[in-house]
Formats: C-alpha cells, sequence, structure tokens
C-alpha cells in the first residue's frame, strides 16, 4: 500500500491520539480524578498504528490489557472510550467494561482482555470465520512477551498455521511482563523464532519505527489475505509508563526509559523521517497535535457530563440475561 501524505497524516493522528490518551489517563488517575487500574500503551503506538493502516472494518483487532492504542489504532471513538473509563452510559460498552473490556465490533475491534493471552483464541475464531465464509478479512491478536509463554499462544498459532488462516500475531516485546524482565522467563531472545515450531514465518520489526511495522505487518497480511496463512510478527518495544499507574518501577531504571524517550520516541522518529524525506511539514503535525489535544479535552468534558449507567442496565447486553436461565 502506497503511504500517500493522507495515509501518512492519519497514521501520525492515531499515534498523537494515543498518546495524548494515554498522557491525559494518566493525570486524570494521578489527580484522582478518575478510578480503576490502567495500563497504558504509550511509547508503543508504532506497533498497533502500523498494522492497523492496511485494515478496515471487516478486519479484526484482539487486543490485551493495554488495549486503549489498539482500540484507537483500530478506529474506536475517543469520546465513548473516555466515558468507559468514567463508567458512564455513554462509553463504548454503556460503561460496563471499563478499561480492560472496550469492544466496539462495528470497528473490528474484538475487546481488550484482562485475561493475558486470551485475545489469541478469538483473532483465530474470526479468522476461521473469515475464511468459511470467504470474507477476505484478516484477523490481528496483539500479545506481550508474557503471553508467549501462555498455552493460547502455542495452541493459536499452531491452529492457525494447520487450517491456513488469514491471521496475524504481534507479538508486542517490552521487555517486562509486569515486574519481571523478559529474559527471566523466556530462553529465546526473539520471540518470533518460536515461529518456526509452527512452520510459519517468524519476523522481526523495530516496534519504535512505524515505517518497519507498516512494512513487515503490510507483507504479511497480503500473505494472509492471499490464503498462504499466518504470520507471527514480534515487534521490540518498550512501554513509558509503568505496567499500570502507580507502578513504583523499582524494577527498572531511569536511564533505561529516558534512553528509549529520546533515543527511539515512535512520533519523533515519524516526524525525522517525514520531514527528512519532504513529505510532510512541521506545521501540518502541530496542526494535528493541536486537534487532537482538542479532542482529548472534549473527551473528558463528554465523560464527566454523562449520566452512570441505570441499575436496571446491569442485566442488558450480557450473553446470558437473568430471564433466560
Ligand atoms: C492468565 C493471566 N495470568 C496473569 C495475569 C496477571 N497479569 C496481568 S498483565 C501481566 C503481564 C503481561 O505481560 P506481557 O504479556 O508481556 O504484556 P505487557 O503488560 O508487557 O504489555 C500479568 C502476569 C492475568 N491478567 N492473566
Ligand atoms: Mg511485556
Amino acid at each position: 500500500m502506497e503511504l500517500t501524505r493522507e495515509r501518512l497524516l492519519d497514521a501520525y493522528r492515531r499515534m498523537r491520539r494515543i498518546r495524548a490518551f494515554e498522557e491525559k489517563l494518566a493525570e486524570l488517575v494521578t489527580a484522582g480524578r478518575l478510578a480503576g487500574f490502567l495500563h497504558l500503551y504509550a511509547g508503543e503506538e508504532a506497533v498497533a498504528v502500523g498494522v492497523a493502516a492496511h485494515l478496515g472494518d471487516r478486519d479484526h483487532f484482539a487486543s490485551t490489557h493495554r488495549g486503549h492504542g489498539h482500540c484507537i489504532a483500530k478506529g474506536v471513538e475517543v469520546r465513548g472510550m473516555m466515558a468507559e473509563l468514567f463508567g458512564r452510559s455513554t462509553g463504548t460498552c454503556k460503561g460496563k467494561g471499563g478499561s480492560m473490556h472496550i469492544a466496539d465490533l462495528s470497528k473490528g475491534m474484538l475487546g481488550a482482555n484482562g485475561i493475558v493471552g486470551a485475545g489469541i483464541p478469538l483473532a483465530v475464531g474470526a479468522a476461521l470465520t473469515a475464511k468459511v465464509k470467504r470474507t477476505g478479512g484478516v484477523s490481528v491478536a496483539f500479545f506481550g512477551d508474557g503471553a508467549s509463554n501462555q498455552g493460547q499462544f502455542h495452541e493459536g498459532l499452531n491452529l492457525a498455521a494447520v487450517w491456513k488462516l488469514p491471521a496475524l500475531f504481534v507479538v508486542e516485546n517490552n521487555g517486562y511482563g509486569e515486574a519481571t524482565p523478559t529474559e527471566f522467563v523466556t530462553p529465546v531472545r526473539d520471540i518470533a523464532a518460536r515461529a518456526g515450531s509452527y512452520g510459519i514465518p517468524g519476523v522481526i520489526a523495530d516496534g519504535m519505527d512505524f515505517f518497519d511495522v507498516f512494512e513487515k505487518a503490510g507483507e504479511a497480511i497480503a500473505r494472509a489475505r492471499a490464503g498462504d496463512g499466518p504470520t507471527l510478527l514480534e515487534c521490540k518495544t518498550y512501554r513509558y509508563f509503568g505496567h499500570y499507574v502507580g507502578d513504583n518501577l523499582a524494577y527498572r531504571s531511569k536511564e533505561e526509559a529516558e534512553r528509549w524517550r529520546q533515543q527511539r520516541d515512535a512520533l519523533e522518529g515519524f516526524e525525522r523521517r517525514t520531514a527528512g524525506e519532504g513529505w510532510l511539514e512541521s506545521g501540518a503535525l502541530r496542526a494535528v497535535d493541536a486537534e487532537v489535544a482538542s479532542e482529548i479535552e472534549d473527551a473528558v468534558r463528554f465523560a464527566e457530563a454523562s449520566p452512570f449507567p441505570e441499575p436496571a442496565a446491569l442485566l442488558q447486553d450480557v450473553y446470558v440475561s437473568y430471564e433466560e436461565t
């Protein structure tokens, strides 16, 4: 797919929207205006957006506990997401899901997921549906390095490989699972190497570089759409905040985090590249920054002004209602 000016601006807008959304959440929680256990995606923007840039609403994402970035990349509205986080009836899931259960099937977002690794079988199921119904859709599972040690990872890759499903497995290797360094629990340096066990390609991308993720995800998605089966794409990345907002970060050094921010930041790298190539001028990017900042402020105002769900709504929109039991 050609990266036109319009597509580049769209990618930048999605990355900036994720960054601004996450920074606003950190501020709101710290100020005591928002409660809950929030896992922020800031730092990893290039992964979700580099993949999403190839996809449309017929394609699916299955996400993780660190899911806001995947939702925004897939086009879920930030007003609804913010209201969801505030537990309001105007939220994406009417205020009953919260941070770890944001789903929007109209955008192909199967949901964030509080169970580590559980997005993988959901994405495999969606890929099987796409194959059987010949929708032409591709299904993407995002998950962490920690999740790649879960059973669902191995079962999901195996099934998708033998059935040649139109799936893409994106492992976001951010160097930690909670406070545990990846090398402490994972014997291979590159998780992509595990693809060999399932006879599928294993590819490594720089998860801080939109263009690298875009290119490698594009090849994998083209393979999947052509009926040639799944790919495991490992994106090496870093989360700027802790495991959750409030994490004391005692297990990693400030210098390490600073190094990633200063030398590898996805948004700055994107700007350097697009300016260097003469693709986008900084004025256009600053205009996006300003638009996104007011969009996020608007989302907070909208959320705080929205009502909580009525108690009667408690039994609505659940799979098995009280009356049916
Ligand atoms: C099945 C399961 N086990 C444990 C947990 C607790 N837990 C939540 S996040 C997490 C670490 C996940 O690490 P990783 O997959 O690398 O994702 P990251 O947080 O780094 O994005 C753990 C152990 C859980 N939610 N689900
Ligand atoms: Mg991790």
